[in-house]
């Protein structure tokens, strides 16, 4: 392709409202436009950049037996309200009426539409499991849009939904999906991670997210440095590292703590550290008072505590609550001699500790040398804290670290949140009635290309993975107005697309500054350069990952950029 034909406007300075760099470098760029608060245009390059992502997609889905389709962007009210989601979803479904003034949703996603479809067509175990994904246009009216593709309020995603028989299918298809997503990810040239997720609003038993590890990611997850273990930091386990004390148990004593109240006040005032200490909290969990008990150094983790009680409903006792349960207000509540009527529920690593400091349940005051189990019982204990910086890693490999990332994947485990109440059924081998399992599994397409540019930049421009890349090769005319540059690049960009090379020739009358600028820009991956010694035959070769750059002679150019492209490639 000429440069001085393609639809490419790039700009000089960086624009006020974008504070991403990926969004930045996109609009310099020439790849999108802006048309409303996150909703874009792809321009040419970014249009070329997203085809590529999406056959990559196409390429891993079929492979793993997906079969593309495409559903319609304008859903029937009806359906979302077989789900219940007609009614569940606020703002953020975006809703409109026909010319006959029927409802219509502006899908956000196509589980009530996939499930009609199925329903209406599948009614034998023969005909499951079913694996059906689409590459569409997805809208969501997002309060607050931001960090351009990123964020945006409509975008490209693939989605896929597998419909099951039995469970060990669609266990057999969650991993098959994982797989691909891993091999879709890692083509795309993406440090990512495949997290555990907490199950949210969507039910069904596990998912995963696929993170890219970024500053700007909106999500903090916990990873082991020697293993793929990763998890969303409210899912990740903790592994109980059980340290027996040989510390002698000394006498239960109360004392007199005064105006210290929280694990700093109490620890700074008895000068123990706050690991020694018992963190008492007192929480109502559909309506029915617990004690939980954390080391001082640990927080608690109000999801892994409602899982733990299978409650709906988990928040912190009121003052009125502490003073109407323990008689005691918050600052010197503990576990010593408290009414049964209150459950104790203990942290893995409570029952470790020794000679411990809890509150005395008397404004106060609080009791050192409290030993579990000698002087207070619990009812259970649980995996109930927050995982931290540096715990071992759950596998036994590694240790935490903590990190931020831009989901890019979603896979759930959906079971028959959908296809009970729209009566997805089939007979089975015994010709009897049964409701279907489900899958479903999301890329943001879009958000990926955003992805790969925020984590493939440096201060001059865009840095494309080869995979994905919108040109292969960057032939510059130094001086287009030198004739023997001119004819010697012209000859080059003919040769280069005969080899098979996609070529972007930037043949316009511009300073080889601007060219230059423009070329780091856009960030393709290896740049031809017809400069002053086009008359000896020689071109200069710069790569633009590591600006690496290289004098060749004409007659070695397309064997010596084959070579560069294997190097980049592995
Ligand atoms: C909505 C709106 C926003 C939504 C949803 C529905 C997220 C919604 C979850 C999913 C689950 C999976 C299939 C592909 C993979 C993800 N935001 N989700 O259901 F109406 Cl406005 O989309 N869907």
């Amino acid at each position: 392709m000429r440069q001085s034909q393609l639809f490419i406007p790039t700009l000089r300075e960086v624009p006020a409202d974008a504070d991403v760099k990926s969004h930045q470098l996109l609009l310099r760029a020439g790849f999108i436009r802006q048309n409303a608060a996150g909703i874009y245009s792809f321009l040419p390059l970014g249009k070329k950049v997203l085809h590529k992502i999406e056959n990559i997609v196409r390429e891993e889905m079929n492979r793993a037996g997906s079969q593309e389709m495409m559903m319609p962007a304008l859903q029937l009210a009806e359906l979302w309200q077989e789900s219940g989601r007609w009614y569940s979803y606020g703002p953020e479904l975006m809703r409109l009426k026909d010319r006959h003034e029927r409802d219509f949703a502006l899908g956000a996603t196509h589980e009530e539409v996939i499930t009609s479809i199925v329903r209406d067509e599948v009614k034998s175990y023969k005909k499951l499991p079913l694996n059906l994904y689409q590459i569409q246009t997805k809208f969501r009216d997002e309060k607050r849009p931001r960090f351009g593709l990123l964020r945006g309020r409509e975008f490209i995603m693939k989605d896929a939904y597998s419909f099951h028989d039995k469970q060990e299918s669609l266990d057999e298809t969650y991993e098959t999906m994982k797989d691909a997503y891993s091999a879709i990810f890692s083509r795309c040239g993406l440090n990512f991670r495949a997290v555990l997720a907490d199950s949210g609003a969507i039910g069904g038993k596990d998912n995963h997210e696929f993170m890219v590890l970024s500053d700007i990611g909106e999500d903090l997850i916990a990873y082991s440095t020697e293993s793929d273990f990763a998890a969303n930091i409210e899912m990740a386990p903790v592994l109980l590292a059980e340290q027996h004390s040989s510390e002698e148990r000394l006498e239960l004593e109360k004392v007199e703590t005064k105006q210290a109240k929280s694990i700093e006040e109490v620890s700074k005032f008895l000068n123990i550290s706050s690991d020694k200490i018992i963190k008492s909290l007192l929480y109502i969990a559909d309506e029915h008072p617990v004690l939980v008990l954390v080391r001082g150094d640990h927080e608690v983790n109000e999801i892994k505590l409602k899982n733990e009680l299978s409650a709906t409903d988990v928040v912190l006792a009121t003052e009125e609550e502490a003073q109407k349960w323990l008689n005691t207000v918050p600052g010197s509540i503990g576990p010593v001699s408290v009414t049964s009527d209150v459950k104790i529920i203990a942290d893995q690593a409570v029952p470790f500790m020794v000679n411990a400091v809890c509150g005395a349940n008397e404004a106060g005051f609080h009791y050192v040398n409290v030993n579990p189990k000698r002087d207070f019982e619990y009812s259970q204990t649980a995996d109930l804290r927050f995982v931290v910086q540096g715990d071992l890693s759950p596998d036994g490999k590694g240790n935490i670290v903590f990190a931020k990332g831009i989901e890019v994947g979603h896979v759930f485990k959906l079971g028959k949140v959908y296809s009970e109440p729209m009566k997805a059924a089939y007979l089975d081998e015994n010709g009897k009635n049964q409701i279907m399992s489900m899958g479903c599994y999301g890329i943001g397409v879009s958000r990926t290309l955003a992805a790969v540019a925020e984590e493939n930049n440096d201060d001059k421009g865009l840095i494309w993975p080869l995979s994905i890349t919108p040109f292969d090769v960057h032939l510059i005319a130094v001086n287009s107005k030198n004739a023997e540059q001119a004819a010697l690049s012209d000859e080059l960009y003919d040769q280069m697309k005969n080899d098979g090379f996609d070529c972007l020739y930037d043949d316009r009358p511009e300073r080889a500054g601007v060219k230059f600028a423009d070329s780091d820009l856009i960030g393709l991956p290896i740049r031809v350069m017809v400069g002053k010694r086009a008359g000896e035959g020689i071109v200069e070769v710069k790569i633009r990952k590591s600006g690496e750059s290289f004098e060749v002679p004409v007659s070695e150019l397309i064997s010596f950029i084959r070579q560069e492209w294997d190097k980049l490639s592995n």
